[in-house]
């Protein structure tokens, strides 16, 4: 699969520039075994990239025209580097001129290009497509024009194009785990200090299986900002309360329930769900560690349970597929993944069950909700690179 996306893409920019592209790059996606909205609450998360990507065949110009071709959807964008960069009603290219303007008051950058992006990261899936794209750009172009980001930064540029061009105030997640992952290993990511260590990804006889709901959403309209407004309100009244919190990390259970008059019920429930979720993540790396599977699985599900019902962000399609492997015995734990209102689960199923569990889900999915389940089994990869034949 990897092989035709780089070929397509390639045999794309060739027909399109009638010219061989001077680079391929290859960004992934990533999943999350568990710390989900905790990564704007300087929390820790435990996500990986994965065997899904977003190509960028790319050459540069002698000047600065741009043409980019979004070739899945069969559209080109034109501009040129000097002109003003603002937000585009047509969404994807947000994602690219986002960077290009972070590239520009960082590095006063102007080198014009011609690139065909191609992915086979499903969009809307909770699998960061977007953050592929972002960073595998600025990956490229970083490479390209040696402009001396490092890894870290061009993280960072990704997440602050998709502040300021898409309007999502993510995380530092999806970007870092795009550009840091390695193969077989989860990160450990300290999402206060940028922190991170690798750990072996080796489930033993289980596997990571994805069950998408094929329910669309976009952060853009889904309610992420809205969360991320109301645990900043909530953190304020804790910091009034005990000066010495100054962010989630530092902040307890005990803390979040002695305020649940004042935080307000909405608002108390959405603190208490970062305080647990932020404890989770260091209870499941000891658990992965352990390869103490049945412990791992068990905090997955309770992180869909606490998201399902103190954060608010998951659906009733994924509610069900959640529900409905809790009593298979194949499985050990799941739950929905990413920012949710749709996307994928993520389950951690026996070896050698994945298809009678696919074949028995899709069919109970398909008749409550008349929608096709899709599924990914995924394997743990590298980070954003270069692709060298
Ligand atoms: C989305 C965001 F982009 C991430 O930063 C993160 O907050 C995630 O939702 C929820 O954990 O993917």
């Amino acid at each position: 699969m990897k092989k035709k996306l780089i070929q397509n893409t390639t045999e794309h920019f060739e027909k399109s520039f009638q010219n061989k592209p001077q680079h391929i790059f290859l960004s992934p996606g990533r999943i999350n075994i568990i710390g989900e909205h905790v990564d704007y609450n300087d929390g820790f998360v435990l996500p990986a990239a994965i065997n899904k990507y977003v190509c960028i065949a790319i050459s540069p110009n002698t000047n600065s025209d741009c043409t980019i071709i979004a070739k899945d959807l069969n559209e080109v964008f034109e501009f040129n580097l000097n002109d003003n960069l603002v937000p585009n009603p047509t969404m994807w290219i947000n994602y690219i001129l986002g960077v290009l303007q972070q590239l520009k008051e960082q590095k006063q950058f102007s080198n014009g290009f011609n690139a065909v992006f191609s992915s086979t990261i499903p969009i809307g899936s909770g699998l960061s497509s977007s953050a592929a794209v972002e960073c595998g750009f600025a990956f490229a172009l970083n490479k390209m024009f040696n402009l001396g980001f490092s890894k870290e930064e061009i993280a960072l540029i990704g997440q602050k194009s998709e502040h300021t061009f898409v309007g999502v105030k993510c995380g530092i997640m999806d970007q870092f785990a795009s550009v840091f992952g390695k193969k077989n290993k989860v990160i450990k990511l300290d999402c206060n200090t940028l922190e991170y260590e690798y750990h072996k990804a080796d489930f033993k006889k289980y596997s990571l299986l994805l069950l998408d709901s094929n329910v669309k959403h976009t952060h853009l309209t889904s309610g992420y900002n809205d969360r991320r407004n109301e645990v900043e309100q909530g953190l304020a009244i804790i910091k009034q309360h005990f000066p010495k919190v100054k962010t989630f990390r530092n902040c307890t259970e005990e803390m979040v329930n002695s305020l649940q008059n004042e935080l307000g019920e909405t608002i108390f429930k959405r603190c208490h769900f970062v305080v647990k979720e932020i404890q989770r993540v260091q209870d499941a790396v000891n658990a992965l560690s352990n390869s103490d599977f049945n412990k791992l699985g068990d905090l997955m599900t309770q992180t869909h349970h606490g998201l399902s019902q103190e954060y608010e962000v998951s659906c009733d399609e994924l509610d069900f597929l959640v529900n409905a492997v809790a009593n298979e015995t194949s499985v050990l734990g799941a739950r929905m993944m990413g920012g949710g209102f749709g996307g994928c689960s993520i389950n951690l199923v026996e070896k050698g069950s994945e298809n009678a569990l696919i074949e028995k889900i899709s069919e109970e999915y398909r008749s409550k909700f008349g929608i096709e389940l899709k599924s990914y089994k995924v394997k743990i990869s590298k980070g954003t690179s270069e692709y060298k034949n």
